[in-house]
């Protein structure tokens, strides 16, 4: 293929409820979209960055910086543009992976159309199915909670994940228990608010059963985890830390995680995610597919990415009435706790061009 240009496309769109965690509460999605087009076909990217530097040090405006500036140009030379010739062209420059994650899904989407076959298929998924769980953001009462965590296990998601900070986190996982008792498959994900210094305190949380606490610590304190390890009994696992399979090779061989939370932006790309399950599957450490609020395009690649075979703990993959009132592609609906893995070419599924413009904020496009 060759690239003749990119158009960036930046949406809005309003979430059905503010999404609290311990760096900030979500009200609305600013996503950076991205449509490649080829010589032969049309592949759209989908952008994680969120609009501060909180999660991560990506955000949306310099994502689409780094796109305009450096990355998309770096394409622009390419006589046999495809996926997989993504990474190494843009290798030169350093981080902004969630940015070099969506120009490479896009061209990947791209090249998959033409050639007629879907993301699953070429990941390697072995399902056509995904188990889905929900990530439940901190609310301002344990009652508020119990009714959010009611209406997603009616809903039927077979996982609830609990967003935690100091000060929430054993008394609402309590209250959980307590409440929807010790069948639930429940964890906690604490987005780097802890230090060292709380290992007592949140080994308390162990008599819980938790499947695990996610990211305790800091993202570069890896050896940390590794001694959390020792003193906590809920496994650890990592989300924030795992930047590329080397690093969860690195992780997984000090002992800082038991389990790995894979999400294609924070990685550089799906081609890189596919990489950190192999290596996990290599060390028998499950994983599971992380969510940043996708919407239907991102949320297409990650259900097909949680359809391969190491993905064996239920991932942040919920349905798009989780998030969104309307989607901009054709909805995600849970039947039965799950959601099926697309299966047409591509991503196998497009934004619906109405809905698209409609939560438009800015579009730009870039010949090449
Ligand atoms: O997509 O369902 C989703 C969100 C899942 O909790 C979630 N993501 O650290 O795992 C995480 C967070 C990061 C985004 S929070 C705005
Ligand atoms: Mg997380």
């Amino acid at each position: 293929m060759k690239l003749a240009g990119v158009e960036l496309r930046r949406i809005g769109m309003p979430l059905v409820a503010p999404f609290r965690t311990s760096f900030g509460t979500e009200t609305e999605r600013d996503v950076l979209l991205l449509r490649v087009v080829t010589d032969d076909a049309e592949g759209w990217g989908e952008c994680v960055a969120m609009s501060d530097p909180l999660y991560s040090p990506e955000y949306v405006d310099a994502a689409a910086d780094v796109l305009r500036r450096f990355l998309i140009p770096a394409l622009a030379g390419h006589r046999s543009l495809d996926g997989n010739a993504v990474g190494p062209a843009l290798a030169p420059f350093k981080g902004h992976r969630m940015a070099k994650a969506a120009l490479e899904m896009a061209v990947l989407d791209a090249e998959l159309r033409a050639l007629g076959r879907s993301f699953a298929r070429e990941l390697g998924a072995v399902r056509d199915r995904v188990p889905c769980g929900v990530s439940v953001g901190i609310m301002d009462s344990i009652g508020e909670l119990l009714d959010a965590v009611g209406g997603y296990l009616d809903a039927g998601y077979v996982r609830i994940k609990l967003k935690i900070e100091p000060g929430w986190d054993v008394e609402p996982v309590r209250a959980v228990r307590e409440r929807f008792g010790d069948d639930v498959l429940l964890q906690v994900d604490a987005n780097t608010a802890y230090t060292q210094a709380d290992a007592r305190h949140l080994a308390r949380l162990d008599p819980f059963d938790l499947l695990l606490i996610e990211q305790p610590l800091d993202e570069e304190n890896v050896r940390g985890h590794a001694e959390l390890a020792k003193i906590v009994a809920t496994p650890i696992c990592l989300d924030e830390s795992i930047t590329s399979a080397r690093a969860a090779a690195d992780a997984i061989a000090l002992g800082a995680c038991q389990v790995v939370n894979i999400k294609p932006g924070r990685a550089g790309g799906y081609l890189e995610a596919r990489r950190i399950h192999d290596v996990c599957v290599a060390h028998g450490v499950p994983v599971w597919c992380g969510g940043m609020l996708e919407t239907g395009l991102g949320r297409a690649a990650n259900v097909a990415l949680a359809a391969l075979p190491g993905f064996v703990l239920p991932g942040d993959t919920s349905a798009s009435d989780r998030y969104y009132r309307t989607d901009i592609t054709a909805p995600f609906v849970l039947e039965n706790g799950h959601l099926p893995v697309p299966t047409a070419p591509g991503l196998g599924v497009t934004p619906d061009p109405d809905r698209l413009d409609a939560v438009t904020t800015g579009t730009e496009w870039l010949p090449v």
